[in-house]
Parts: structure tokens; sequence; C-alpha cells
């Protein structure tokens, strides 16, 4: 490998972080630490956000003991294609997937790559729901009730238990970008039946509230969900064509 190649990509999607960014960074960084800095590349894949997201990321890049780039999307809104946009632009042999508002724990980071090590496992899941995986949320009951709903629906078509996570690593190489086709938040969901990975193992990890700042799930995301199940349905029915 070219040693001005990464080694790991984290692949962080924005809309409004602005306020979470900074801890991120520094924690990404410190629980890289073992890791040289020219080896790990921060891929922040912001939706033009009007907080100023970018522009801080930029700032940020300056300092950042770990390389960061920002990729802006304008006139493109989405959580699942602003993953996929990073991972087409990653270079690191492997990708992390995570949320820039602290729920998923950057310090969790190495389990997953070590997950990765077994050459025979396709992706490592930051996982709330294996034995170890903890929920540190204060989420009303609705919002409880629909994420159970949400997985309940999803089980038949994979046996991963947090298959609504978005905290993931996986190799660049095991990847066929051009097979996903997501409508919504579920790029791990997507990315898991479209590739029809077997061999995924859970990381437990422990979940927290976002930091800071506003969800941007609403009622038309968990619509835009429902969709998004069916598309998947329908493709694993097909017999994965
Ligand atoms: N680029 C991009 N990122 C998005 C978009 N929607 C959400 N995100 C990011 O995706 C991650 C997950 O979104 P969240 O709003 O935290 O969704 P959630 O975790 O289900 O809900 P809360 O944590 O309660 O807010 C965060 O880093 C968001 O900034 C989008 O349309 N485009
Ligand atoms: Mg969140």
């Amino acid at each position: 490998m070219p040693h001005d190649e990464p080694a790991v990509s984290v692949i962080v999607p924005t809309y409004n972080e602005r306020e979470n960014l900074p801890a991120l960074v520094q924690r990404v960084s410190d629980a890289l630490r073992g890791t040289p800095a020219t080896a790990v590349e921060l891929l922040v894949v912001d939706d033009d956000s009007p907080d100023g997201t970018a522009v801080l990321a930029e700032e940020l890049a300056a300092t950042a003991a770990v390389r960061l780039r920002c990729i802006v999307r304008r006139g493109e809104r989405g959580l699942a294609t602003a993953v996929i946009r990073g991972l087409r632009e990653a270079r690191g042999g492997t990708c992390i997937v995570m949320d820039a508002d602290l729920s998923h724990p950057p310090e969790s980071i190495p389990s997953l790559i070590d997950a990765l090590r077994d050459p025979a496992v396709q992706m490592a899941v930051g996982s709330r729901f294996v034995r170890g995986g903890r929920v540190d949320l204060h989420w009303p009951l609705h919002r409880r009730l629909n994420s159970l709903f949400g997985r309940l629906l999803a089980r038949p078509l994979t046996p991963v238990r947090d298959m609504m996570a978005g905290f993931f690593a996986v190799r660049r190489s095991d990847l066929h970008l051009d097979r996903l086709a997501p409508v919504g938040y579920k790029i791990l969901l997507e990315i898991i039946v479209r590739h029809g990975f077997r061999n995924v193992v859970e990381v437990p990890i422990t979940f927290a509230d976002r930091a800071a700042g506003r969800t941007k799930l609403d009622v038309s995301e968990q619509l835009r969900y429902l969709r998004h199940l069916a598309r998947l349905y329908t493709f694993v029915l097909r017999g994965r064509r």
C-alpha cells in the first residue's frame, strides 16, 4: 500500500451537526491514537447544512490529529446516499460508518476494526442488542416503540439483531456500491441485504442520546423506511437479482 493511502476511512454523514463536530473529531482521533495519523482519514459528508457544519469541518481539518476531508453535497439530501458518497470517495481499505451526534462511541472503532481481521467476517456492526450492548437513552415511549416495530419488520431480512444501526465497519473491497439503491436512512440494512452478507459480527456498544442538536428523523423518514423495506423484500423474493 502506498504510504499516502490511509488504512482506515471513517465516514460521517452530517446535517446540522456543527455543535457535535469538535468533540467527534477529538474522540475519533483519540480512539485511533494507536494507528499512525496518516493511516486514518475522517470523511465528513455534509448536505450543505445551513448551520455551517462544512465550514467548521474545514477549520478543524487544519488542526485535527487525523486527516479530515469534508465533502459537501449541494441540492441533494439523505443519510443513506450521503454514506454511499463517502464510501465511493474513501481511500481506506477499512471503512467505518458512524453518526456525528456521538450516539456511537468512537472508542468502539478499534473493536470493529479488530472484528474484521478475521477474513471470513464480511462486516462488523456496533450493536445495541447483543450481550454487553447497552442503550443509554431517554427516548419517549413512542420513539422506543417505533424502533422496536422497525426492527420487527426487518427481522425476516437478516439475522443481525441491530440491523437498524448506523455504526459499522466493512472492507472497501467487499463492497459493490452500484448494487445499492436505498431510500432514506437505513444504509446498513441496504448493504447487508443487497450483498447477501451472511457473516456479520455484532460488537456490543453503549449507544447514547445525541449529544447536541436536533433529530432529523421525522414522520416522512419513517414512511420512507416502509418504502425501503418494500424494495428490499421485493429484491429478496425475486431471488436477489
Ligand atoms: N449528509 C446527511 N446526513 C444526515 C442526513 N440526515 C441525517 N444525517 C446524519 O445522520 C446521522 C444520524 O441522524 P440522526 O438525526 O442522529 O438520526 P437518529 O440517530 O435516528 O436520531 P437522533 O439521534 O435522535 O437525532 C447524523 O450524523 C446526522 O447528521 C441527511 O439528509 N444528509
Ligand atoms: Mg442520532
